[in-house]
This record gives C-alpha cells, sequence and structure tokens, in this order.
C-alpha cells in the first residue's frame, strides 16, 4: 500500500477546499514541534526532563520540567511562519502575541503542551492538545476576549499522543483521522482516515475515588454499570482510567467506549476539571467528526460560549449512546430539582 505523509495529506485537502494554505501551515508547524516534544519526552532522565519545574502554573498546578520544555517548544516553533495572531496555553494565565518581527497571520492557536503530565516520571502516555480558531477581523492587538469562541467555531483541532508510538489525531471539519510517526523517515504517515466511534460501547473511563464526591445522577448512572448484567443495564462494562485525558481519548477513537469527568465537591468551584478551550473543545470536535458525542452532562460542549480563557467544566464524551444516556440523568435530575 502507497503511504501517505500528512504533508501529502493536506495538499490533497487543499485541493478539495477543505482548508487554505495557512491553516494548512499552521498544522504542519504543529506536528513538526510535537516531534521535537516526542524526542524530549523519550530521552527521560537520559535528558534531565523528569522532575518538578520548581514553578506553579496560572492554575495553581505544580508544573513539570516537560510541561514547562513542550510549552516552550511550541511557542518558538509557532511565532515566525507567519501563520497565527497569536497563542494561548494551559502554562500562560494570558495570550502570548507574535513578536513584532515576524509577520502576522488570521489563526489563534491554543494548547496544553503536556496533557497528564502525572505520568511522566512513571514512563506512561502523555500527549498534546490543540485547537484553532480564527482570528477576529480588524484586531490589532489580541486578547484573551478574542479566543472566548464557542467550539463550533473550531477551525481544526488535534492531539499528539506520545506513547508506544507517536500518534497524531486530526480534524479539520472533514473527519478524524490518524497519523502515525515513522521515526526512521520522520514523517507522520496516515494509518486511519475517517475514524468511527461504535454508538454503542460496554467499556468506561472515571476516576472512582471521586465517587463520594459526584452529584446524584452521576452516582446512579456509574451505580448502574457497576451492577452490570445483574442490573438495569443487563450487560457487564469493563474500566479503563490512564489519567491522561488524550490516552483515553484515543482509546475511545480506537475501540469505543466513554470518559467522564465530573462536577464533584472537589471541583465544582472551579466549574469542573478540564478545561474548556484547549481540552474539552478539542475533544469534541475530535469525537464529533468521529460519530460520538460530547456533552457538559446538560448540552453539547461544543456550543457551550467561553466566559474565560482557562475555563473549566464538567466532560462527557465518546460513544453516543452511553452519552445520550448519563446526559439525560443530569437533565432529569434538573428539571426535578
Ligand atoms: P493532568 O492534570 O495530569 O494534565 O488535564 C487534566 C488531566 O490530567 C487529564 O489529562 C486527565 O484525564 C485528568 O486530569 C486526570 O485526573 P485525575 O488526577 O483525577 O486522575
Ligand atoms: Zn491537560
Amino acid at each position: 500500500m502507497k503511504s501517505i505523509s500528512l504533508i501529502q495529506f493536506l495538499i490533497e485537502a487543499r485541493r478539495k477546499g477543505q482548508l487554505n494554505a495557512e491553516l494548512s501551515l499552521l498544522i504542519e508547524v504543529v506536528a513538526r514541534a510535537c516531534k521535537r516534544i516526542a524526542v524530549a519526552t523519550g530521552k527521560g532522565a537520559l535528558g534531565d526532563v523528569l522532575g518538578g519545574a520548581g514553578t506553579d502554573n496560572v492554575q495553581g498546578e505544580h508544573q513539570k520540567k516537560l510541561d514547562v520544555i513542550s510549552n516552550e517548544i511550541l511557542l518558538e516553533a509557532n511565532a515566525w511562519g507567519g501563520h497565527l495572531a497569536a497563542c494561548a496555553s494551559e502554562e500562560m494565565e494570558d495570550p502570548q502575541p507574535i513578536p513584532d518581527a515576524y509577520p502576522k497571520g488570521h489563526h489563534l492557536l491554543l494548547f496544553d503542551p503536556l496533557d497528564g503530565s502525572s505520568n511522566i516520571d512513571i514512563n506512561v502516555s502523555v500527549g498534546t492538545i490543540f485547537s484553532v480558531l480564527r482570528c477576529p477581523d480588524g484586531i490589532s492587538q489580541v486578547d484573551a476576549e478574542h479566543f472566548l469562541q464557542p467550539g463550533v467555531e473550531q477551525l481544526a483541532a488535534g492531539y499528539v499522543l506520545y506513547g508506544p508510538r507517536t500518534l497524531l489525531v486530526l480534524t479539520f471539519g472533514h473527519g478524524t483521522h490518524e497519523f502515525t510517526l515513522d521515526r526512521e523517515i520522520g514523517s507522520f504517515i496516515l494509518t486511519r482516515r475517517d475514524i468511527r466511534i461504535p454508538e454503542e460501547t460496554a467499556e468506561f473511563a472515571i476516576n472512582m475515588s471521586n465517587q463520594r464526591h459526584w452529584q446524584p445522577p452521576m452516582k446512579r448512572y456509574i451505580h448502574e454499570l457497576l451492577e452490570g448484567s445483574e442490573g438495569p443495564r443487563g450487560k457487564d462494562f469493563n474500566m479503563r482510567w490512564v489519567a491522561a485525558m488524550v490516552a483515553d481519548v484515543h482509546r475511545i477513537l480506537t475501540r469505543g467506549g466513554v470518559f467522564y469527568y465530573p462536577l464533584d465537591t472537589k471541583n465544582q468551584a472551579q466549574g469542573g476539571k478540564l478545561r474548556l478551550l484547549y481540552e474539552a473543545n478539542p475533544m469534541a470536535f475530535l469525537v464529533e467528526q468521529a460519530g460520538g458525542a460530547a456533552t457538559d452532562g446538560h448540552q453539547r460542549i461544543m456550543e457551550l460560549q467561553p466566559t474565560g480563557l482557562h475555563q473549566r467544566i464538567p466532560v462527557f464524551l465518546g460513544s453516543r449512546e452511553e452519552i445520550e444516556l448519563v446526559t439525560r440523568y443530569h437533565q432529569q435530575d434538573q428539571t426535578s430539582s
């Protein structure tokens, strides 16, 4: 079978009118930066990249050295190409404008440079998540407010999973596609076109240790799954939790399943655990383009109007039938209370 590289795939998509040259360049640049992050994560102790950076990010979380390194790699790679108006990152309080020395483009890039960073030191999968928006016209100075666009406005989204293989999973609104990094030639090669998530599943991902902190509809739903073939669902469910959203979502895009990070008494003051703009929205776009669903327990994630750059929300995504059921339980609870 003839292999198709990411670059060839993007050129063909441009010919079909699915994306423009600037967006194509942006995706190539992000992919190139992620190859460097893959090298850095792969070095581990040999590259002195393990452990804490000794700093906290805007969310008050301790930064790992690789969080900081990955953020710098993405910023540096995206500064000079002329495809961006500004970047925003989990690791930075405010958006970073493109330096004056370089031409500015029409896109806004958001990223979580290294998702699942508690996995770094134990040599388990981590990933990079990104989302691309159009910069509103006539803006000379980009501010956080320009990034506050609902997920339906995303032009592209994707993640790179640094696992046994380095994979790029991408959408620009024409399906969700997977590319595997061929380390010998240094190129991402198309390995799955038009990924489809099965509508039904018997596998769920949730941090069960939070069970006692959940709200009643979540307790009810998970209790029914755990009752298995003896309960109302009439079938047994299996559970997985990698503690890196990228890896859990990738499993769902490979064999189906659902991923939940609900509201609980520990995270409700912040609105949830996961960040809307650079975690939930890009994952929702990828999952919907693969036939799955993504809600905040009440409504479609991609239709939420963001109110802050680092806003957090509850996340329910994956195989459509389960997401519809868990969302219904939350909606019923709201109407009865
Ligand atoms: P992390 O904080 O390590 O970056 O981004 C949030 C996230 O990881 C997700 O990737 C992951 O699914 C979740 O948090 C892990 O949460 P727990 O600590 O509750 O397991
Ligand atoms: Zn993250």
